[in-house]
């Protein structure tokens, strides 16, 4: 079972290599040989690792000029038992992996020896992190010219390492005042809020306050239901419950201002960016939703107000609502929801408000939701597109589409009120590419590409 593919170019040809990451099925590493085909190359270069690995993170962090990579490795969290293709079936507390420390499984740092060579670091360079971690984030946040490193954790604390010389790794978590962490998280970005500032770093955990109606004037607010400290691990001022921002404010310390700047949203699973509207000011997409049995979240697209401010804009810029204004998919067909199938009947008792009865038939609906997304200039017209990845589901594809936002007056004069730039006329716009910010999960688009953006969903659903 597939987990993460991560684009690098691993042997400096030109081309692009890939490093696919799985559960127990055994890392892949792809060697590109520049005419469209790709080799396996695990064993030989030693990154054939098999656990529960996730994200995989390029960088160079001793600067020989050789990409080595960091490998996150969640922990064990299924059984020896094969369901139905071939995948292992989960623990029943799979989700509590971070009380059970015999379960854990440490990131990997592989240096890069050259030849297609990597050698596991991990413990040389002090690094050995054994939090259930799905990503990790690098950057510099002491501008040494060495790249730090940001480990995400799940179900427990996050941790900043700090890269000596590109010899050692020190664990400067509360030296830098990250201590505290947002609950769940899956995904993280660092990027400027600001421009000619220190750079940002949004952190995006669940919130885990579905289960109460919250009105206008609180849903950007944190979740007033907290998990207890019993499933926590630790005493509950450790976390934040919902999303983290964390500014940097220099000399290597950061602030958490998520609420602040307006970065809260529902059920993200983790952030791209990239400058939308590309007014010189870094926006954010948070892919969301929990699916079944929870009710349909929407995506958030935040605009940068001039560093003071995200402002939700998924509504005017065409993100919402989804293609044919759909929020669900069919989970179940009748065929199967005839009273024999206990799986069905199951599904229906966890959300009754789920199945839904026409023309004599059943069928059980389960809400759409997003996993996982990435921002690049897809046609090539100089504006940035956003393409989805969804969880039982199909893509979707929003082609940024300026001409359409010109026409849309009440979108313009909405975000004029609040004070972005005015937008110029798109027939004058350059003709630019993605800049050079580009990353796993979104793409920085040089400032001079456009004013405004307005997205058109070209792919949807296909149930
Ligand atoms: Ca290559
Ligand atoms: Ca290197
Ligand atoms: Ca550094
Ligand atoms: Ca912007």
């Amino acid at each position: 079972m597939g987990v993460t593919a991560s684009f690098a170019d691993i042997d400096n040809d030109g081309d692009q290599d890939l490093f696919v990451t799985t559960v127990r099925g055994g890392n892949v590493l792809f060697e590109n040989d520049g005419k469209g085909h790709f080799k396996d190359i695990s064993k030989a270069a030693g990154v054939d690792y098999v656990g529960h690995s996730s994200g995989a993170v390029f960088f160079d962090y001793d600067n020989d000029g050789l990409l080595d990579f960091y490998l996150c490795n969640v922990g064990r969290y299924t059984t020896d038992v094969k369901g139905r293709g071939g995948a292992y079936e989960g623990l029943d507390d799979a989700f509590m992996g971070n009380l059970h420390p015999d379960r854990s499984e440490r990131g990997i740092l592989y240096k890069n020896m050259g030849r297609n060579q990597f050698k596991n670091v991990t413990a040389d360079v002090g690094l050995g992190d054994t939090g259930w971690s799905g990503d990790a984030s690098v950057v510099d946040v002491n501008g040494d010219g060495f790249a730090d490193l940001y480990v995400l954790n799940m179900q427990g604390s996050n941790h900043l390492y700090e890269n000596v010389g590109g010899k050692k790794f020190v664990d400067s978590t509360a030296k830098s005042k990250l201590s505290e962490n947002a609950l769940g998280r899956h995904g993280h970005q660092v990027f400027r809020l600001r421009q000619r500032r220190p750079s940002r770093s949004a952190d995006h955990g669940h919130a885990f306050g579905h289960g109460r109606v919250v009105g206008p004037s609180s849903e950007k607010l944190k979740a007033r239901i907290q998990m207890d400290e019993s499933m926590l691990g630790g005493p509950k001022s450790r976390y934040i419950f919902g999303n983290a921002f964390y500014a940097n404010r220099g000399n290597g310390k950061f602030e958490e201002i998520s609420d602040r700047v307006g970065a809260e949203n529902f059920w993200p699973w983790g952030p791209s960016t990239g400058d939308f509207n590309a007014d010189g000011w870094q926006d954010v997409f948070i892919a969301s939703s929990m699916n079944f049995p929870y009710r349909y979240g929407v995506n958030s697209l935040l605009l940068n107000n001039r560093g003071e401010k995200f402002l939700d804009s998924e509504f005017l810029l065409g993100i919402e609502p989804r293609r044919g204004t759909r929020t669900a998919h069919v989970l179940v067909r009748p065929r199967l929801f005839d009273g024999r199938s206990r799986t069905a009947q199951t599904l229906a008792e966890c959300r009754p408000g789920s199945v839904q009865r026409t023309d004599r038939k059943v069928r059980i609906m389960a809400p759409l939701g997003t996993r996982s997304s990435v921002v690049f200039d897809l046609n090539q017209d100089g504006a940035l597109d956003i393409v989805t990845n969804e969880f039982n589901s199909a893509p979707q594809v929003f082609v940024s589409d300026p001409r359409a936002a010109a026409a849309d007056p009440l979108a313009e004069s909405r975000i004029g009120r609040h004070g972005l730039e005015p937008q110029r006329a798109w027939r004058d716009r350059a003709r630019v590419r993605g800049g050079p910010g580009s990353s796993r999960s979104g793409t920085t688009a040089s400032p001079a590409t456009c004013r405004r953006a307005c997205c058109r969903c070209i792919s949807g659903s296909a149930i």
